[in-house]
Order: structure tokens, then sequence, then C-alpha cells
């Protein structure tokens, strides 16, 4: 079993089961090292609340990472999800730079937009950064949205996979690592997540859940992180993370109440037992 060391860097909404408070105890479950950089504070996601408080971090990056550089730390992977503002994205590269051991992996989830909108507060600034953060990454994992915003492609709610392809060849002129998009849907039965590096295409079909969930891209993009970096495949770690997703949302589906957030926590045992650690 490894044991990794790695940094999360993303918002923490005190409610909303979402970014840090689903990486932490998903990497953890995974048995890693889970060290945190929080880019906000908000109150709850942005997603379906209104009057929300948020407090960017940025200013706080320095400092941390010049005591995390005197105390000679450094990380196996460092993974980033939702950031606070286009100024910390330039904090975050630099962390990038000064904090990886030679052979880290940098994962970067552009967790920026959904259902062909950007999240609230997010501009074309935000995306040039994403952009940028996503040329230095070894793997990225946008969804389609993110995969359009990112490349300049207008977003479709349906399309074949011509268009996925090609959202895919222009991925690759920003980022010469592995490309994982996940959300991708040709019909009402099935989603599929693909798996692309300069030379190979996988992809990874799983069932389709009818209802949309808040959250199951950083549950998702958690896992896949767990499950890399316990050295399995990058096509294992997709099967897991997805196979996981699934049954977090499947457990939610009938509590109405729980309209915003996903179960993730039921299904940490299952999680567990994928990984044969
Ligand atoms: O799950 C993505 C996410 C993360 N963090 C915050 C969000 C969202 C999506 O809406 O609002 C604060």
């Amino acid at each position: 079993m490894a044991y990794k060391r790695i940094l999360t860097i993303q918002d923490i909404s005190c409610l909303g089961q979402c970014s840090l408070t689903v990486a932490l105890p998903i990497i953890s479950a995974c048995s890693h090292e889970t060290c945190i950089l929080p880019s906000a504070v908000l109150s709850t996601h942005t997603g379906g609340f209104s009057g929300y408080t948020v407090n960017d971090l940025s200013e706080d990056f320095p400092a941390i990472k010049n005591h995390w550089l005197k105390e000679g730390i450094s990380f196996d992977a460092i993974y980033t999800g939702y950031l606070g503002s286009t100024k910390q994205i330039e904090y975050v590269s630099d962390i990038f730079d000064s904090l990886k051991r030679d052979d880290a992996k940098i994962i970067v989830d552009p967790a920026m937009a959904d259902n062909g909108k950007l999240y609230w507060g997010f501009d074309d600034e935000y995306v040039k950064g994403m952009r940028f953060l996503c040329s230095k990454a070894d793997i990225i994992l946008p969804n389609i949205t993110e995969a359009c915003f990112l490349t300049g492609t207008e977003y479709k709610e349906t399309y074949d996979n011509a268009y996925v392809d090609e959202l895919i060849s222009k991925l690759k002129e920003i980022c010469n690592g592995t490309i994982i998009i996940t959300g991708v849907s040709y019909n009402s039965d099935e989603i599929n997540v693909v798996i692309a590096d300069s030379d190979t295409k996988k992809v990874y079909v799983h069932k389709k859940i009818s209802k949309s969930f808040h959250g199951t891209g950083d549950i998702f993009s958690s896992a896949f992180v767990g499950a890399y970096m316990q050295d399995k495949s990058m096509f294992d770690a997709v099967k897991i993370a997805s196979n996981y997703t699934v049954e977090c949302i499947e457990n939610t589906i009938d509590d109405e109440s729980h309209w915003y957030g996903t179960k993730f926590e039921t299904a940490i045992p299952s999680l567990v037992r994928m990984l044969e650690l």
C-alpha cells in the first residue's frame, strides 16, 4: 500500500459537501496523508444557496508557501479544485514550482463551470488563469462545460464523438499531460469518462442517473486522485472513482431534503474495498 503526501488546494464550503470537505476525507480514506490549503471560506457553496459569505484567502498563500519551504516540505501530488480568485492562480502556480517533489503529479480539476455556465463570481480572466494552470498539469479533469470554456468552444447540450474529439485535440494544445473529460453523455443511459493522452484514448462507460447532484465532480476527482496515487492505472482509477460516485448518488437520490449535496460518506467503505488496500 502506498502512503503519499498529497496537497489539495480548494475552498472550504462550510456546508455543502464539496471541495475540501469532500477531498480531505476521501483522499484520507484512500490512505494518504492529505494536506490542505483552503483557497477561500464560504458559508455554503454557490450552487443553489443565496446570500452566502465568501472570504478569499489568497493573501495567506505566499506566507504559507514560505513557511513550508523553510521547513523543507514537499508533496508527491498537488491537486487543485475551486480556487478563490484569478490572483490566487499565480500563487498556486508558484506553489507547484516550489513545493512539488521531482516526480510529483500535478492534477488540476478546473472546477469553474457546469451545465454550460461559469459558477457565480468567475469571468473570462479566471478562465484564462485556469487555462494557464492546466498548461502546468500532468492530469486535467474538466467536465464538458469546462472543456468548452478552456478551449473557447461553443457548449452544446447534445453532441457526438467528433465534438468530444475536437475538445480533446484543442485541450492537447493547452496541456501535454493526460486529459480526462468527465460527464460525456451521448444518450440517456450512459456517461462516458474519456481518458486521452498524446497517443491513446480510452473510455470508461458507467450508468447515468437522471438527476444531477451537487459536488459529484469533486467526489470523482478526489477519489480519482486517491486511487491513482495508490498506484492504480489511470483507467482503473477512473473506474473506481466513477463507480464510487455513482454509489454516492444512489445513496442520495431518494432524499429530497438533501438537494444541496451528495452523501459521499455513506459509500466510503465501498471505496476502500474497491481500492483493495
Ligand atoms: O463543486 C464545485 C464547487 C466548489 N466550491 C464552491 C462552489 C462549487 C460549485 O458551485 O460553489 C464554492
